[in-house]
């Protein structure tokens, strides 16, 4: 079962990572180096023991394909996920004049009067982003991330590579090849990234016709980032199989530092209590190639997943 994957990753972490702080300064636990494989000819790998919201992982892939790193098409698609790294860089810099929001990500768990009023900021941040176009230019704007590196690598003596465009070709003329490989991963731009790629370079592989992939995730956190990254690259995997007319085969997740943050331990045992029930199944209803397809082109049949289980974001 696909899900069993991921759920016995919980446990083995609870039961075998150690104590480890980080960035955020929330804590973990932790451990280094695993690995799942997920079977795409099984079912589609979006969990069923708490519910995913699969409109927010389409349209981030979606930005991912069209080269995009501004937030405000993520908006524009009600997507979230994203808002509190771009107004990290706004409440930093000088034009900023509100009240102090510094570390909100954390006070905002602790103080309700704070988690008041950085919600209005927040709001006001997203509606500027939505509204006013210089705004959203100088501040929506993630750095080169994801998507600046995937469809418009910078060059060193000018021109950008297409590295999405590429492998797709270099699947269609050799598949046999041994270097079907996408980095986001580009030292030059990562001191000016919102955060640094965690999904960091993936790898396709053709055998029998069916088209697999492995992504190397540097950073993984378990209990909110990673099932969107199943998912996402699952996703991803049928629509780079789509367009070079083959089947799928395996997504193979392979993560480095595999951490659970300290408060979503009693979400995490929640989750592990429940038990997953049949995996959906993924249709596209369109021709359009993988630039031109819509969300809601894509869709999940027959998911029906247990309740969502709310944790916050480390920040
Ligand atoms: N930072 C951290 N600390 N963890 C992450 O997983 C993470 N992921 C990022 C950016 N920075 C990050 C981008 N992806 C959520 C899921 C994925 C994601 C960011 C956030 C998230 O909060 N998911 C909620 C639902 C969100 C919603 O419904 O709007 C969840 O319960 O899955
Ligand atoms: P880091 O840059 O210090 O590793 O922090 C990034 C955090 O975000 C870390 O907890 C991993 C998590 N993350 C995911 O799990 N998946 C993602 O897609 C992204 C963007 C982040």
């Amino acid at each position: 079962h696909n899900e069993q994957q991921y759920l016995d990753l919980l446990q083995y972490v609870l039961n075998q990572g150690h104590k480890k702080s980080d960035r955020t300064g929330t804590g973990t636990i932790s451990t280094f180096a695993y690995q799942m494989r997920f079977n795409l000819q099984e079912s589609f790998p979006i969990l069923t023991t708490k519910k995913i919201p699969f409109g927010l992982i389409k349209s981030e892939l979606l930005w991912f394909l069209h080269g995009d790193t501004n937030i405000k098409y993520l908006l524009e698609h009600h997507n979230h996920i994203w808002d509190e790294w771009a107004f990290k860089n706004y409440i930093e810099s000088a034009d900023y004049t509100g009240p102090d929001m510094s570390d909100f990500g954390r006070r905002s768990l602790v103080d309700t009067d704070f988690a008041k009023e950085y919600k209005v900021q927040k709001d006001k941040f997203d509606q500027a982003i939505l509204t006013d176009t210089t705004f959203a230019q100088k501040f929506g704007n993630l750095g080169d991330v994801y998507g600046a590196q995937w469809r418009h690598w910078q060059k060193r003596d000018g021109g950008f590579i297409d590295q999405i465009a590429n492998v797709i070709d270099q699947i269609k003329k050799t598949p046999d090849s041994r270097r079907l490989i996408v980095s986001a991963w580009n030292p030059e731009d990562v001191p000016t990234m919102a955060l640094p790629p965690c999904h960091t370079l993936f790898q396709f592989y053709v055998n029998e016709n069916k088209l697999s992939c492995q992504l190397y995730q540097r950073s993984g956190d378990l209990f909110l980032g990673v099932p969107f990254n199943i998912a996402s690259y699952a996703l991803l995997t049928h629509l780079i199989a789509r367009e070079t007319g083959l089947e799928v085969g395996e997504f193979i997740h392979t993560l480095g530092d595999a951490h659970i943050y300290l408060n979503h331990l009693d979400q995490v045992k929640e989750q592990l209590s429940r038990k997953p029930t049949m995996g959906p199944q993924l249709e596209i209803k369109s021709d359009k190639s993988i630039f031109e397809i819509e969300a809601s082109d894509i869709i999940v049949n027959d998911y029906n997943p247990q309740p969502a289980i709310k944790a916050p974001v480390a920040v």
